[in-house]
């Protein structure tokens, strides 16, 4: 597959082709894509803009899901007992996997920030300097919630934010903060900077609030406060759900850490699965839950440490753990239960975080004025049951350092390991990196899940090939860390920029 240059193309919209729905949507809401005659080879490519148009006309339209995205962090990919894990149960959860769409093949990035980046990117977080856990976002990128906010969606989010630049345990982020979620499309926030515990203070809306109780708990709880003044308004909205939970450290209730055992990891993840019941409860209770579209995953792979086998979770049998190329550190466990429109079902489609932001520009016809390239794909072919396999393959790449290391050592394609999935296989690329071109190996996905046989010497055509699609996707990201998909050409970066990676958990 080729990777198009985005910048040779000309602009399209979204709007204006065969509907993807049929039957329930009433015409003025079906979604519509068309691409160009010229463009045909390429029609898997999405295309963002940063300067958005004017909002459709259909704002609290019933037929519209409301949209929640929970995410966990540092859960495994066996950290789930529809996943195999025995240590605890996690039957909301499970129960959600059991209603809705369950993605064997979802993926998160390696780490925290990069991950929360994609998300509210639709693109890989290279493409904005968001490297490594607490580095911000930039102003300039079109997030998540202002798509929410364009198609007149009440947007919120709450619990655990890291997109601002601050490392160390959640603060309060006043409202001056220009990367702090009120500033960058949330009309509310229940938020901190970073991780939260048990008895934390939120920045509700910039101003201090202490709660008492589980911190998985108390997010869920305000986000149904939330949930439920809009749906009393008749308005649909985007509730971003980030937990703390069961990121280190560990403090999760006593009740939950004797019921998992003395283990403080999984005593957090029954706080989790316990909040996860209590909103599917919640959205029942509202009469709301058949037209919402609730997603869960996790926002990298579990950290594992061998030693201490209930302390940092399991990734079941996959290779690697946070912060790794291997799947351990990027397949995470993914959902999406959306009753009005899903059937139960599960998926070996490789699908990501990247693709949420596509979806629902797809979903909620948001149209954008100036093209930037996406890494995501509109999920909702999948969720219609008419897609059999990705359109375009899933990037990986960590480079370790900010912007004074880019400065200093230079970014291309040997900046750290990389790795690219496609439907069946995985070309992966591990250091040494700068000493010599990297060490390529190439997995089956479809029968070696655990990248344990290296088969890159029995199909060199195929490594040929992903490695010229890798390595120009490679050269499309470092186009935009440069700032030439923004309309200024250049990067305006606030001055939240910290000088230094912050460590790895
Ligand atoms: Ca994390």
């Amino acid at each position: 597959m080729k990777i198009p240059n985005v910048r040779a193309q000309q602009r399209f919209h979204f709007g204006t082709a065969a509907p993807i729905f049929s039957g329930k949507i009433p015409t003025p809401l079906r979604l519509r894509r068309t691409y160009p005659t010229s463009m045909k080879s390429i029609s898997s490519l999405i295309v963002a803009t940063l300067s958005l148009c004017a909002a459709p006309t259909h704002a609290a339209d019933a037929a519209r899901p409301n949209i929640i995205l929970c995410m966990t962090d540092d859960q495994g990919w066996g950290d789930v007992s529809y996943n195999g894990l025995t240590k605890i149960q996690t039957p909301n959860i499970d129960a959600m996997a059991a209603a809705g769409l369950r993605f064997n093949r979802f993926y998160a990035q390696q780490s925290c920030s990069p991950t929360r980046a994609s998300v509210m990117t639709g693109r890989h977080p290279n493409r904005m300097g968001v490297f490594w856990p607490g580095m911000p976002l930039r102003k300039q990128e079109v997030t998540i919630g202002q798509v929410a906010k364009q198609a007149g969606y009440a947007t919120a989010h709450f619990g655990k934010w890291h997109l601002n630049g601050v490392p160390g345990p959640g603060k309060v982020m006043p409202e001056t903060d220009p990367l702090s979620p009120r500033n960058v499309g949330f009309d509310e926030s229940f938020s901190v900077t970073n991780y939260f515990e048990t008895n934390w203070t939120f920045g509700h809306n910039g101003e201090p609030e202490k709660a008492t109780g589980d911190g998985s708990d108390v997010i869920v709880s305000q986000a149904l406060k939330f949930i439920g003044r809009q749906t009393e308004q008749k308005k649909p909205f985007l509730a971003v759900v980030w937990f703390g939970s069961p990121h280190v450290p560990h403090a999760p209730l006593p009740e939950d850490l004797k019921a998992a055992g003395g283990s403080g990891y999984y005593g957090e993840m029954i706080g989790v699965d316990r909040s996860m019941g209590t909103l599917r409860a919640g959205l029942r209770k509202l009469g709301i839950a058949e037209n919402t579209m609730l997603w869960y995953s996790s926002d990298n792979g579990g950290w594992i440490d061998p030693k201490k086998p209930d302390g940092h979770g399991t990734n079941a049998d996959l290779r690697g753990r946070k912060g790794d190329m291997w799947e351990g550190g990027i397949r995470v466990p993914g959902l999406i239960e959306w009753p009005a429109r899903i059937r139960p079902a599960v998926t070996e489609i490789p699908v990501g975080v990247v693709d949420i932001l596509p979806t629902l520009v797809d979903l909620l016809q948001v149209k954008f004025e100036h093209p930037v390239p996406l890494d995501g794909i509109s999920l909702l072919p999948l969720i219609e049951g008419k897609m059999k396999a990705r359109s375009r393959p899933l990037g990986f790449w960590q480079f370790a350092g900010d912007d004074a290391a880019v400065e200093k050592k230079g970014f291309d394609t040997n900046s750290g390991p990389s790795a690219w999935n496609d439907n069946q296989y995985k070309l992966v690329k591990t250091p040494p990196m700068e000493a010599a071109p990297g060490k390529w190996e190439l997995f089956d996905l479809t029968t070696d899940r655990s990248e344990k046989t290296d088969i890159a010497a029995q199909h060199p055509d195929v490594v040929g090939r992903m490695k010229a699609e890798l390595e120009e996707w490679q050269l499309s990201v470092i186009r935009s860390y440069k700032g030439e998909d923004y309309p200024e050409k250049r990067v305006i970066q606030p001055p939240t920029q910290p000088k230094t990676p912050t460590k790895q958990p």
